[in-house]
């Protein structure tokens, strides 16, 4: 233990907080890791230009582009980052054997055993899994669970329950529940004629889906609401009202992506309201500039106060966390390093501030006292238990000199 964390451990004693007891917590609060940050959502099923209203933007050399790059990137990540990790996988990033020429409807979970294997290497705790509804040519003007088109709509469908079926095998596999999240880009670039009629469809979709049946006990089935995408600008079927009431009914999960929003709403506010309905919900984190521009999490206001809204209404159990975002601008390991990190960090910033006493000067409408130790607490040693954490976890507190190594012998190879 260092001198200085031992000062700061006294500082922050000072005000009630054991940082013992939030460095115990924060290391077992898991955090799935997308793959696509790897490959700039390429996948491995398609050639294709990313489609569905979101976008990679840079060319920084070293995208990985099959299944052993990705497999090395993302072991290399691992070992920079901290705490419990998963894995959140992509349908499209099945591992089919040569010659294979099925369609995503026809995904099966074999094509994910060698995930698996990776992950128990890796010692990830579980997988996650998403059906993947765009860059596809049966993406039919840009609609899949919505379209009018019935054999657009069938295949899709066909699509989604066999990532049901996958996911249960993961769940079985690991030994760990799996959240299968649905996200679909279905939209208009202009003004609709009619609002309703796709929302009916995609309900049905769903409907038909869910139908099919699942072990509740190994997956927990998630939809991504969205505001608006690149192309998709004047309506989204899969609004947060639409799917916020779906989730109510069906008794399934939403899942909250914080770019997905206009500006100035924010997911943090959106927590404590679906707690108060939901025993689970599930987050897309990253970090919109202007918009859902996907870029790298920073340590920043908003990541912390949806830390805090997790720590301090006791939810760490209930909501599932996953890093979404993807930046070819920079170093790909780099920027996955980065955001987790920083999810982490304001994770720990929120175990330790002084939740019980704050929680109390607001109730006690106090608003001078509390307003003064909220700014007080903004000051207190949080680098020096930080760096304890990486120490005890065996990681540089900077990873630039390793990601350049490894830029320099593994990434500047792949042309
Ligand atoms: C898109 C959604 C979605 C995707 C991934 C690839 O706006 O955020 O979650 O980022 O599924
Ligand atoms: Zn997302």
């Amino acid at each position: 233990m260092s001198t200085i964390y031992e000062l700061a451990k006294d500082k922050y004693a000072e005000y009630g907080v054991d940082t013992e007891s939030a460095l115990e917590t924060l290391k077992n609060i898991p955090v799935s890791l997308h793959c696509w940050q790897g490959d700039d959502v390429q996948g491995f099923d398609t050639t294709g230009a990313l489609s569905g209203g979101i976008q990679a933007t840079g060319n920084y050399p070293g995208r990985a582009r099959n299944f052993e790059e990705l497999k090395a990137d993302i072991a290399f990540a691992c070992s920079l980052m901290l705490g419990v990790k998963r894995l959140n996988l992509h349908a499209s990033y099945a591992v089919k054997p040569a010659g294979d020429l099925s369609d995503r409807d026809e995904v099966k979970a074999e094509y994910f055993k060698p995930w698996v294997d990776f992950a128990k290497e890796q010692g990830l705790q579980g997988i996650d899994f998403n059906p993947t509804l765009f860059t596809h040519p049966m993406v039919k003007n840009g609609l899949t669970l919505s379209s009018p088109d019935e054999n657009v709509r069938a295949f899709w469908i066909k699509h989604c329950i066999a990532c049901l079926r996958i996911s249960e095998y993961l769940a079985d596999e690991m030994g760990s529940p799996v959240l299968m999240n649905i996200w679909i880009p279905d939209g208009f670039k202009d003004v609709p004629a009619d609002r309703l009629g796709p929302r009916m469809r995609l309900k049905d979709s769903l409907d038909r889906i869910l139908a099919s049946g699942y072990d509740r006990s190994k997956v927990s089935v998630a939809v991504e609401s969205k505001v608006f995408g690149i192309g998709i600008e004047s309506y989204t079927v899969g609004s947060s009202e639409f799917y916020m009431n779906y989730a109510a009914k069906k008794d399934i999960c939403c899942l909250l992506d914080n770019g997905h929003y206009h500006p100035t709403e924010v997911v943090s506010d959106k927590i404590p309201s679906l707690l108060a309905f939901y025993d689970k919900i599930a987050l897309h984190v990253t970090r919109g500039v202007r918009w859902d521009s996907d870029h790298v999490i920073l340590f920043e206001d908003e990541i912390k106060e949806i830390a805090k809204e997790i720590v301090r209404n006791d939810a760490i159990g209930k909501v599932m966390l996953s890093i979404d975002y993807f930046d070819a601008s920079i170093n790909r390991i780099s920027a996955w390093v980065t955001g987790q990190r920083a999810l982490q960090q304001a994770l720990l910033f929120a175990l330790l501030l002084p939740n019980g006493d704050l929680k109390k000067l607001q109730d006690e409408s106090r608003f001078t006292e509390l307003m003064a130790l909220q700014e007080e607490c903004k000051m207190l040693p949080l680098g020096p238990v930080w760096n304890e954490y990486l120490a005890r976890e065996g990681k540089p507190e900077s990873y630039i000199a390793c990601v350049k190594k490894y830029e320099q012998e593994v990434l500047s190879g792949r042309a």
